[in-house]
This record gives C-alpha cells, sequence and structure tokens, in this order.
C-alpha cells in the first residue's frame, strides 16, 4: 500500500512512527513542511524536515520532540560570546553538522530535496522524505508588539516570543511563486491513501497546502484523504496551533479544524473520545468522522491510531 502523509513537526513525526508499526509493510512517502525554515549563522536548519529524520531515524531527543539526544552546546556558548546573535534558537553541536551538510550541498548547488535524500542515507528513516517545495517558503507571522505592528520570521514567533503575543495574521512568503519538489505530485498520484496527521493546520499542513498544485492534487488524487485531529478538547495537545488558529479565523475545535479543511479536501476526520459530541457536526459537513483515542501516548497507542485512520479510509474507499 502507498501512503502519502503531509507532516509537520513533533505531532508528525510522531504519528510516523505510529504508522510505520500499523502498516509495516507499506511504501510511505512524506511531504515535508518547509515553511518553518530559517537561516542562522550563514546555515539553513529546517526543523520539520530534520523532526521528521530524526525521530523515524532514531537520533531525536525524545522529550523535546526536536533537536538531537545527547547534546552538547559549545558551538552556541562560544557563538553568544562573541555576541553573534540570535541565541534564542538553541542549536545543539550534533544538529548544526546536519545544518553544515544541508548548506554545503546546497551551496554546491544540489536541490533541498536532494540534499534531504541525501541526509536520510544516514538517518534511514523508513519513509520517503521530500520537502514539499526545492524553493524558499518561510513563515512569518504578523505581531503586534508594544502598540508596533510588524512581521517577524515563524521561529521568532514561536521560540523567541512562546506565541506570547497575538497573532493577526500567518503568512507563507514565497510559496505562491514556490513549485512542489520532484517526486511531490507523482506521490500524491499514486498514493493509494493520503493521511494528514495531527500537525499544525495551518503552519504545517496549511504552508504544505499553500504551494500551488499540492491542494488541487490531494482533492483530485481520487483515493481517501483522512486527518487526524490535532486538537483535543478545545485545545492543542502540544504546541501553540489554538494562536495560529486564530490568526486564520479559525476556532480551536475538532470539528473546526475539519470545516477548514474542508469536504472537498478530507474524506474522513478522527477526533478524540472526548470530542465524540462533535462526531455529527462533522458527518454534517461532509466528513466521514470517528471518535477514537487520539492521545500519543506511547508507540502503541499511535500505533492503533494510524490502524484506525487506514481502517476509516477504507470506509471511505468502500463507501
Ligand atoms: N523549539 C523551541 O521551543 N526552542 C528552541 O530553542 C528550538 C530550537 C530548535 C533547533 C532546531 C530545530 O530543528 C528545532 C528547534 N525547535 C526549538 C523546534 C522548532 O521551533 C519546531 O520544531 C518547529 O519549527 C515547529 O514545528
Amino acid at each position: 500500500m502507498r501512503i502519502v502523509v503531509l507532516a509537520g513537526g513533533i505531532g508528525g513525526a510522531r504519528f510516523l512512527r505510529g504508522l510505520q508499526q500499523a502498516a509495516p509493510d507499506a511504501d510511505i512517502t512524506v511531504i515535508g513542511n518547509t515553511g518553518d525554515d530559517i537561516h542562522l549563522f550563514g546555515l539553513k536548519v529546517c526543523p520539520d524536515l530534520d523532526t521528521v529524520m530524526y525521530t523515524l531515524g532514531g537520533g531525536i531527543n525524545e522529550e523535546q520532540g526536536w533537536g538531537r539526544a545527547d547534546e552538547t552546546f559549545h558551538l552556541k556558548e562560544e557563538l553568544a560570546a562573541y555576541g553573534a546573535g540570535p541565541s534564542w534558537f538553541g542549536l545543539g553541536d550534533r544538529d548544526f553538522a546536519t545544518h553544515i551538510v544541508r548548506t554545503q550541498m546546497l551551496s554546491a548547488g544540489y536541490p533541498l530535496s536532494a540534499v534531504t535524500e541525501a541526509l536520510c542515507d544516514r538517518w534511514k528513516p523508513g519513509v520517503r522524505l521530500i520537502p514539499m517545495s526545492d524553493d524558499r517558503v518561510e513563515t512569518h507571522v504578523a505581531v503586534e508588539i508594544d502598540g508596533e505592528r510588524k512581521a517577524v520570521h515563524f521561529q521568532e514567533y514561536w521560540v523567541r516570543l512562546r506565541a506570547s503575543v497575538e497573532a493577526h495574521a500567518v503568512v507563507p512568503v514565497g510559496a505562491d511563486q514556490a513549485k512542489p519538489a520532484p517526486g511531490v505530485l507523482e506521490a500524491i498520484a499514486s498514493a493509494d491513501v493520503i493521511l494528514f496527521p495531527p500537525s499544525n493546520p495551518v503552519v504545517s499542513v496549511g504552508t504544505i497546502l499553500a504551494v500551488p498544485g499540492i491542494r488541487e492534487a490531494i482533492a483530485d488524487a481520487g483515493v481517501p484523504v483522512v486527518g487526524l485531529s490535532p486538537i483535543v478538547g478545545d485545545a492543542p495537545v502540544r504546541g501553540m496551533a489554538d494562536k495560529v488558529l486564530a490568526a486564520v479565523g479559525v476556532e480551536s475545535t475538532a470539528a473546526a479544524v475539519a470545516e477548514h479543511y474542508g469536504s472537498g479536501l478530507l474524506d474522513g476526520w478522527l477526533v478524540d473520545t472526548v470530542d465524540a459530541a462533535v462526531v455529527e457536526r462533522v458527518t454534517e459537513a461532509g466528513i466521514r468522522c470517528r471518535a477514537v483515542p487520539l492521545m500519543m501516548t506511547d508507540l502503541d497507542a499511535t500505533a492503533e491510531m494510524a490502524r484506525e485512520a487506514l481502517t476509516l479510509a477504507e470506509e471511505v474507499r468502500g463507501a
């Protein structure tokens, strides 16, 4: 079975680990969000691609869900000693190697998709990881600080500001000129099922869908598209998805996120058992819906969620 997953950061990566256990023989292609990418110290950092690569490759810092395990920060300390900023983004020594190799290859003219494939040769994540685009897309957030309105890079909003200020708009800068990376549209066209994991529906899945051609390819794929709600009990399971949902005028509920994606895109939607009351509302929106446990408390729980999503997809296919 060929499965395509649109993945963002931590939630998407953890879900993928469960999916691999639930469908060990499946051929999984991950279309990774690159809107979180940031250029620091002359290096290109790809947080969502790295989180998937490290999580599935066994190098992730498990508690954080980002960065490397067994990390040290000597380089970060030395940079700070020179007053070379920014200091608010925690790049570890091991992680720096990934960004150096990536930047070297990009400087040599390799596209991000080829670079990602080369990095995955080391990590062997067990999925094909393709960036949504080889073109530069960076998510910026319009905020108001001390009465002054300005746009900040997503990472500054997320990490330095801890999403503590109101987000007035979330803009994937460059998305409208970006092209899907080689292999993205082909993977969608040959998929048997397409999954939206519990990633951030605005800055992760939403950014991937903002690359012209991707949303249309999924809508026209003619195979079941099933999503899992990142919102449980009107709050994001992790992160601050509710802040960016508000910025795009979507209430922070499992039903509103399904409606935000729309029945033109989504065929099925899993909500957590605490949100069982919204199954009817989602169904009325033309999206088949089921309430199942959605907390990724451990690998078995996550694998069960993945099995539920694949089962719902088969129900959709047979409908
Ligand atoms: N998140 C934080 O909250 N604090 C950090 O210092 C931080 C550093 C960092 C370094 C590399 C990397 O790949 C991710 C990092 N993240 C950090 C997480 C990152 O902001 C998020 O993983 C994604 O951008 C959101 O999906």
